[in-house]
């Protein structure tokens, strides 16, 4: 019998070596959908067009390949326009197989523009058009997603789809194997002369190493500078554990940085910062290091980014390899400002000291999250989503960066579980741990029934402080009411079994959490712990920005 187009589409994805897709099927995608599995990719079938490419953007990030997500025309396509923007400013390759209304009709009910849609969020869209055209079509989507590192929408009408095939048998050579080979890319030695000589001249650096340093291998190369320094070690929030065993790393630099951390940083006067974008969130908008230069190492270093100068000084080049070259220009081993007695209180101090009233029956955010860190193996996925309550889960200092993910472009809430699953497809072999807010859980609870039916082993940890925690505490630093913001404590755990999971709430923290974490280790099956904190606890960052009492 003679191939369809959709065929030939789905053979044009699977030489892509496409393992995974995540999908939630209509008329404009189902006959595609069907052959991609027959090709032996795993389907996963979500329940939210945008859980699909929220789930496709954390795949991309944990494994550094392709993601790929596929939706129906029309309104699978509107659904995808959160995820979009973030997808973008996260630089993560996508591809997105979408339908397309039929060309043969005068109208269709699903019809809508979709092109402006995606492109207004920075993707591309890329309208096929012509059958014999689609397979190499395909090919340079996910070319140019490797290369732009951005989301790539493909929409094809579905009646082209369901057309007999009318071209080559054979399809174009896969991307993987046209792409140029991408040595890392050494920097220049009057570069490396200058920057040695302004880390030479410092007395307090901070090496602050983001995703790109992680990516690159640099880790070592960080430590091993910050140790002929004599400096401290920090890094940005996605990259937060990369130096965790390290007794000179001061945590994340950034909203989320503990006590401490803040106390030296502003002291420092040369940050190295390697691999990082230098986020307006990473320097605290400016305020965090008033007094320090900064030294960008980079592939492509910047001068203003997100609205502010950031770095007058750069070193281009691969960070592993600049580092390195940073690291051996430099005279002998410099005293710098570490002591043994910095380490003890690194190690020693609280993230947030700060003292607050906490009604009878409820917790603290802070020590849910001490006793989550002594009780999880230090070898599950973690996943921090949004919200007020992530402040608290990223104060886990002793687990590794590869264990980690956080996605935090666009700043939209509701993605925790989405990334969730996205991370067990692609480390199923390990418990993945979700720390998530009551809010950003509901906003996709749906998904609860996913995981069942994917069997994913994902443990969903909510911070459930009944509200809608950052909008509640800048209302109440502006004197304002509350209402649309607190919400009370929902019964997560019932809601957790009438998908099919286990739940548990938790009111104490004397209920063994050690046991509990060897029970749900052993058995089968996803759970939701629900722990009901306080919302009298406020994070640092929010206290800073908002307050109380302040208005504006
Ligand atoms: C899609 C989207 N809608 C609304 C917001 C505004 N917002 C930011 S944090 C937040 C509260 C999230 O509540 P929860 O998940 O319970 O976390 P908490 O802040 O209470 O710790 C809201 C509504 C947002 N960031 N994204
Ligand atoms: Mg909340």
């Amino acid at each position: 019998m003679k191939p369809h187009v959709y065929d030939v589409l789905a053979r044009a994805f699977a030489q892509e070596g496409v393992r995974t897709c995540f999908t939630l099927l209509g008329d404009a995608n189902m006959n595609w959908a069907a052959r991609l599995a027959e090709q032996g990719c795993r389907m996963i079938y979500v329940r939210h067009e945008h859980c699909a490419l929220a789930a496709a953007m954390a795949y991309a990030r944990k494994n550094r390949e392709v993601g790929v997500a596929s939706v129906t025309c029309g309104p699978g396509v509107t659904q995808l326009i959160t995820a979009l923007p973030a997808a973008v400013r996260a630089h993560l390759p996508l591809v997105v197989f979408a339908g397309e209304a039929p060309l043969k009709s005068g109208w269709y009910n699903q019809e809508i523009d979709q092109a402006p849609l995606v492109t207004a969020t920075g993707a591309a869209y890329h309208r096929l058009h012509m059958p014999e055209r689609m397979p190499v079509a395909i090919r340079d989507a996910f070319l140019q997603a490797r290369r732009e590192r951005r989301p790539v929408v493909i929409g094809i009408p579905f009646d082209l789809q369901a057309r007999p095939w009318e071209g080559k048998s054979e399809l174009p050579r896969p991307s993987l194997e046209l792409l140029p080979r991408a040595s890392p890319m050494p920097p220049h030695p009057d570069d490396v002369a200058k920057a040695a000589e302004l880390v030479a001249g410092a007395e307090r650096v901070v090496v602050l190493a983001g995703l790109g340093a992680a990516e690159a291998g640099a880790g070592p190369a960080c430590r091993a500078l910050a140790a002929k320094t004599g400096g401290l070690l920090s890094t940005t929030l996605p990259a937060r554990g990369l130096f965790h065993d390290d007794p000179f790393c001061i945590g994340i630099s950034g909203s989320f940085t503990p006590e401490v951390g803040l106390e030296y940083l502003a002291q420092a006067d040369l940050v190295v910062a390697v691999g990082c974008s230098l986020a307006y969130h990473a320097g605290g908008g400016g305020q965090l290091w008033p007094k320090a230069k900064m030294l960008q190492i980079d592939i492509d270093p910047v001068a203003v980014s997100q609205g502010q100068e950031v770095a007058k000084h750069h070193l281009r080049g691969d960070a592993r390899l600049s580092v390195e070259a940073l690291a051996a220009k430099l005279p002998a081993r410099n005293a710098g400002w570490r002591t043994q007695a910095m380490a003890a209180r690194i190690r020693d101090s609280k993230p947030d000291g700060m003292k607050f009233e906490i009604e009878p029956g409820l917790l603290d955010p802070r020590d849910v999250v001490e006793a989550l860190e002594k009780a999880l193996p230090r070898d599950w996925q973690m996943v921090n989503s949004g919200g007020h309550c992530s402040w608290f889960f990223a104060q886990m200092p002793s687990r590794p960066q590869e264990n980690f993910l956080t996605i935090r472009e666009f700043g939209a809430i509701g993605n925790g579980i989405s990334f969730a699953m996205g991370v067990s497809a692609a480390r199923p072999e390990r418990p993945v741990v979700l720390f998530d807010g009551d809010g950003s859980l509901m906003m996709h609870v749906q998904e609860l029934e996913t995981i069942r039916r994917h069997r994913m082993k994902i443990l969903i940890v909510v911070m459930n402080d009944g509200a809608y925690g950052s909008e509640v505490h800048k209302l109440r630093s502006e004197g304002l009411p509350e209402d649309g913001s607190v919400f009370g404590y929902c019964d997560f755990a019932g809601i957790a079994r009438g998908f099919g999971l286990a739940g548990k709430t938790f009111k104490t923290l004397d209920g063994g959490l050690p046991g509990l974490v060897a029970e749900f280790a052993s058995g089968g099956g996803a759970a939701v712990w629900d722990f009901h904190v306080s919302d009298k606890v406020v994070s640092p960052t929010i206290r800073r920005a908002h307050p109380q009492g302040a208005k504006h």
